[in-house]
């Protein structure tokens, strides 16, 4: 499969305003600035569809992407920002979940962690999450472009502690948003769960 079209659908900050479950959706998650609109950007060929920027954002949003007219990426509000207070913390919480327990049409969910970093105390929740309500996921490792090839390696291992379930985790991506490492990867993954 090969981008074609790429268009931003609406963003949404509650679960009834979500589109009728018609559609695929591939999802991505991950804590704020650790490059999802990056890479959305990177693998639809358009440098200014999802808004990037080096500082965590507030809204808690779903942001809706329709893809070749076929499926949807969905980019989930990014977790992890310390100066969010409590009372949207629990909010995200809650959206987050429900999403994910509840929405049937998810394909995939693309669980970004920065490869400088170990992951974090909410990394290791939304995978705990993904693998309780079974669902297919592929950790991808941004920001490659920062580190050594060698580095990646054990970053790759120490990142796979966190995994209980293999076969629910179906890879670990290196990427970059500026080199696009792991471009073809990623639509090769989003190829594979259209499919199945
Ligand atoms: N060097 C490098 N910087 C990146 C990469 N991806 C994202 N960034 C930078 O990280 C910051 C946050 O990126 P963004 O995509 O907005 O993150 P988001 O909050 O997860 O959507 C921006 O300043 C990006 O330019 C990457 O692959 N390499
Ligand atoms: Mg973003």
């Amino acid at each position: 499969m090969k981008i074609t079209t790429a268009e931003f659908v609406n963003s949404v900050s509650d679960l009834n305003q979500l589109p009728t479950a018609h559609l695929p959706e591939i999802v991505f998650i991950g804590r704020s600035t650790v490059g999802k609109s990056s890479l959305i950007n990177k693998i639809c060929n358009k440098s200014k569809l999802a808004k990037t920027s080096s500082v965590p954002g507030r809204t808690r949003m779903l942001n809706y992407y329709l893809i070749n007219e076929e499926f949807y990426f969905v980019d989930l509000p990014g977790y992890g920002y310390a100066k969010v207070p409590e009372q949207i913390k629990t909010g995200w919480r809650k959206l987050v979940e429900e999403y994910i327990s509840t929405r049937k049409n998810i394909k995939l969910v693309f669980e970004l962690m920065d490869s400088r970093h170990d992951p974090t105390y909410l990394d290791q929740l939304m995978v705990n999450w993904l693998e309780y309500y079974e669902i297919n996921y592929a950790i991808v490792l941004t920001k490659a472009d920062k580190i050594s090839s060698n580095k990646m390696e054990r970053q790759i291992y120490r990142t796979s502690k966190i995994v209980s379930n293999d076969d629910l985790c179906k890879d670990y991506v290196p990427f970059s948003a500026i080199s696009g490492e792991g471009k073809d990867t990623v639509v090769k993954l989003i190829t594979e769960s259209l499919n199945s």
